[in-house]
């Protein structure tokens, strides 16, 4: 993997995580009216992934979508004015966070019904195979609350019949809102065995480790692209912040002390950017310019947000359903 591949990896992510500290501080102006979910601490594996995908190529998230609106090209300034419910937003300032949408860039959608974003990214890549592109692949990723929901055996299950060219990513941060796995799953089961016994394979990757991430996946979204089947994979992570809102939520202790720190340990940004850093493949001179180059990105597009009108009903309603 050569140093300009490293550097572009380690600066994607951390102008995703610059992106959302600015959520996270513009939020409690209560200007942004719709719930945020943040993925700070889980940026290795969109990033990761998204390096292998053409533009061709297709993808669906749930509610904590922000990364992989962005990992796939979505527009920022799109995303930050759907967040302040604007019209120039990326779902004309009717959806919020939770539906990101980018058709330009193959966002197809993100919904926050839990799991529901499964069914249709099954139905996208059928839909890619009858019409024939079958070079093009999409990409479904859900957290590990989503793998009990029934539909997850379904798309599993139709995908695997009709050998569709499906990417299953299951970001596992071992939590649904305050609930531990181990709480809610028998602890034999095996997210990557339930996709075998569904015929489809699986593999799992650190999902702190991007170079991993982006090596293991181009092996795998090969394999789909030329065999077309479909694959799953599952990735351990941590989300650093409170399930849902700008905040923490540790005084509440639902995770305990011992285990954020050996996660906060395992931070995908600062582990490669110290890396880098030790190899001399970055300096603290490119790491000061990056930022400021993405400083100003953000605060373009939080003033294009505000500035932007809000929907006017009756004029989304003749360009959109009447015309
Ligand atoms: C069908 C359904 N049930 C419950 C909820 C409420 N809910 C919203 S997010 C969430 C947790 C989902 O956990 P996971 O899929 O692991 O994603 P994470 O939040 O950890 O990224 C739940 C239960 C919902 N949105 N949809």
């Amino acid at each position: 993997m050569n140093k300009k591949l490293k550097t572009k990896l380690l600066f994607e992510m951390i102008r995703m995580r610059e992106i959302e500290y600015k959520i996270q501080r513009e939020y409690s102006k209560e200007q942004m009216r719709c719930p945020i979910h943040l993925s700070v601490g889980q940026e290795a594996i969109p990033v990761g992934i998204s390096n292998n995908l053409k533009k061709s190529d297709k993808i669906l998230s749930a509610h904590r979508s922000h990364f992989h609106y962005l990992a796939k090209g979505g527009s920022l300034k799109s995303m930050i004015a759907e967040l302040y419910g604007k019209e120039s937003g990326c779902a004309m300032g009717l959806g919020g966070s939770m539906h990101l949408i980018d058709i330009k860039s193959n966002v197809v959608a993100a919904v926050p019904i839990v799991g529901s974003t499964m069914p249709i990214g099954v139905g996208v890549a059928w839909s890619q195979k009858l019409n024939g592109y079958n070079k093009d692949i999409t990409v479904i990723y859900f957290g590990d609350g989503a793998t009990e929901e029934g539909v997850f055996h379904e798309s599993l299950d139709f995908a695997s019949l009709f050998n569709l060219n499906i990417l299953f990513v299951c970001e596992n941060n071992f939590y649904s809102v305050y609930s531990n796995i181990s709480k809610r799953q028998n602890k034999n089961r095996s997210i990557i065995k339930i996709a075998k016994a569904h015929g489809i394979n699986s593999t799992k990757i650190d999902g702190n480790n991007c170079e991993e991430i982006y090596k293991k996946s181009k092996s795998i979204i090969n394999q789909i692209r030329t065999k077309n089947i479909p694959h799953l994979i599952e990735l351990d992570t941590f989300r650093h912040l409170e399930h849902c809102g700008p905040n923490e939520d540790d005084y509440l202790n639902y995770r305990d002390a011992k285990e954020i720190k050996i996660w906060t340990k395992k931070d995908p940004i600062k582990n490669y950017q110290k890396r880098l850093l030790n190899e001399k493949i970055i300096s603290n001179q490119d790491l000061e310019n990056i930022l400021k180059k993405i400083h100003k990105e953000i605060n373009q597009a939080f003033t294009f947000a505000k500035n932007s009108p809000y929907p006017n009903k009756k004029s989304l309603l003749y360009k959109y359903i009447y015309a």
